[in-house]
């Protein structure tokens, strides 16, 4: 069996980052190994949360790691909270990341212009950096714009999120970068993205449901994930994920609409897995 591993928060409640990571990439069928890197009594949208910073456990977890001889089909990486976290998952992708293992980054720090809380420019250019290091990145177009530069646009065309790939992939992305929530079709959501090796773009598109949760970038990190390791090929991995997450929020508007976190992804998660 396939097993990667995931690096990013432990939220107890929010249904985002690792609570979203190992059930849905579990269920799809690989094993799920976790690090993480904090304790959070929710995600950082909640006023008075707590937190608990486990970033010294990273180094002493790997080091028993490698004495086990314990190795990753991929490294998945999502939000990280400090300059420091990123230094150690640079480390780590030297230690567990060499051969044909898939180094997966989502730059999950910032949406709709913003950065989400705590988070700074200087923080922006290092988690660029990490990307750098990557074989894919999918940032949402706001992470996109923070990483290189661009001015962050709401009325974008196609022009402007092919250059904004052309910059991330200067980042130095091995193999794929992408662009999450834009698709050609400028109405529509989705994805658009560059193949690095060959300079293609590629793009998909979905009806866009005018509702913003948290959350649903890592649910789509999580399904492409899945899907990946399922040795779907990366427009399909990325298809899949991008419907399942429309498909989620959809359930979400049905249930509670004003839910205030993650989305509910549980209920659809067996529509998801007869797919496969
Ligand atoms: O979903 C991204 C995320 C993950 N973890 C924490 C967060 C957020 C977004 O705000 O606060 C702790």
């Amino acid at each position: 069996m396939k097993r990667i591993v995931t690096i990013q928060d432990i939220s107890c409640v929010g249904k985002c980052s690792i609570t979203v990571a190992l059930p849905i990439i579990s269920a799809m069928g690989t094993e799920t190994a976790i690090l993480p890197t904090a304790v959070l009594s929710t995600h950082t949208m909640f006023t008075g949360f707590t937190v608990k910073d486990l970033q010294d456990q990273i180094e002493p977890i790997s080091a028993h790691w490698k004495s086990q001889k314990i190795n990753f089909d991929l490294i998945y990486t999502g939000y990280l909270a400090n300059k420091e976290q990123i230094e150690l998952v640079k480390q780590f992708f030297k230690e567990f990341g060499s051969g044909d293992v898939l180094k997966f980054v989502d730059p999950a720090m910032a949406d709709n212009g913003a950065l989400y809380w705590g988070f700074d420019e200087e923080f922006a250019k290092t988690m660029a950096s990490l990307c750098g290091e990557a074989d894919i990145i999918v940032p949402n177009l706001t992470e996109a714009c923070f990483m290189t530069d661009t001015p962050y646009r709401t009325d974008y065309d196609i022009e402007y999120i092919h250059a904004t790939l052309k910059k991330l992939a200067a980042l130095g992305t091995k193999k794929y970068v992408v662009i999450t929530g834009v698709s050609e079709d400028v109405s529509q959501a989705g994805f658009t993205g560059l193949d690095v090796e060959t300079g293609e773009f590629f793009t998909y598109g979905h009806d866009r449901i005018d509702k913003l949760y948290h959350g649903t970038g890592d649910i789509f990190a999580s399904v492409t994930v899945g899907a990946l390791e399922r040795d779907y090929n990366i427009y399909d991995a990325l298809k899949l994920a991008a419907d399942f997450t429309k498909d989620c929020v959809a359930e979400t508007l049905e249930n509670d609409p004003e839910k205030t976190y993650g989305v509910d992804f549980e209920a659809v998660l067996p529509s998801l897995i007869n797919k496969l």
